[in-house]
């Protein structure tokens, strides 16, 4: 297994919208396993191929206390079964540093395909349900910080622009 690279909000290659997974193969399921991995390491509880470069439609996601409950989606569909909002403080791996509160349906249900390439259902609420709509978010080229004002998206951009620059000079140096 290797570790992947997380991509970072401004980066344009988060806009991207990912594809349809055709075929559940090997190669697919390296890259998941991979992704599992990159997740665990950044601490994450979430991570949706769009940030790590791979622009197909799949995502894992752990939001068990032991991490040690991964979870595979390929090709999610949400269907909203509850549109009383929930807000809950977001983050994400690609957005790091910051967190800002976000109001979405508190129950949904997913239709996927598992590891095998079987299609599964699941209903979801609250931290998951917020994660899977957070998560699809980036398969679509959305992020979080689309939710909140201009002023503290563009606030929050500048800071990382600032803190990429200022990485590269170091490594350079
Ligand atoms: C999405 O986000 C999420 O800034 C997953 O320094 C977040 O795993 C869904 C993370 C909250 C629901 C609620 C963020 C780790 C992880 C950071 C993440 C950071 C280190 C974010
Ligand atoms: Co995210």
């Amino acid at each position: 297994m290797s570790l992947l690279t997380i991509l970072e909000f401004p980066d344009p290659r988060l806009r991207k919208k990912a594809a349809l997974v055709q075929t559940v193969d090997d190669a697919l399921r390296e890259t998941l396993d991979n992704m599992i991995e990159t997740m665990y390491e950044a601490e994450g509880i979430g991570l949706a191929a769009t940030q790590v470069d791979v622009h197909k439609r799949m995502l894992v996601i752990d939001v068990s206390e032991e991490r040690n409950n991964p979870q595979i989606f390929i090709n999610p569909e949400i269907t909203v079964l509850d549109p009383e909002p929930l807000g809950h403080e977001e983050g994400c791996l690609s957005v790091p540093g910051f967190y800002e509160l976000v109001s979405r349906p508190c129950k949904v249900k997913i239709n996927a395909l598992d590891r095998d390439g079987e299609a599964f259902e699941q209903e979801a609420e609250g931290i998951l349900a917020v994660c899977i709509q957070h998560e699809v978010d980036h398969l679509d080229g959305k992020l979080f910080v689309d939710y909140i004002s201009t002023l503290k998206r563009q606030r929050i951009k500048s800071k990382l622009e600032k803190e990429h620059r200022q990485h590269k000079t170091a490594a350079s140096a």
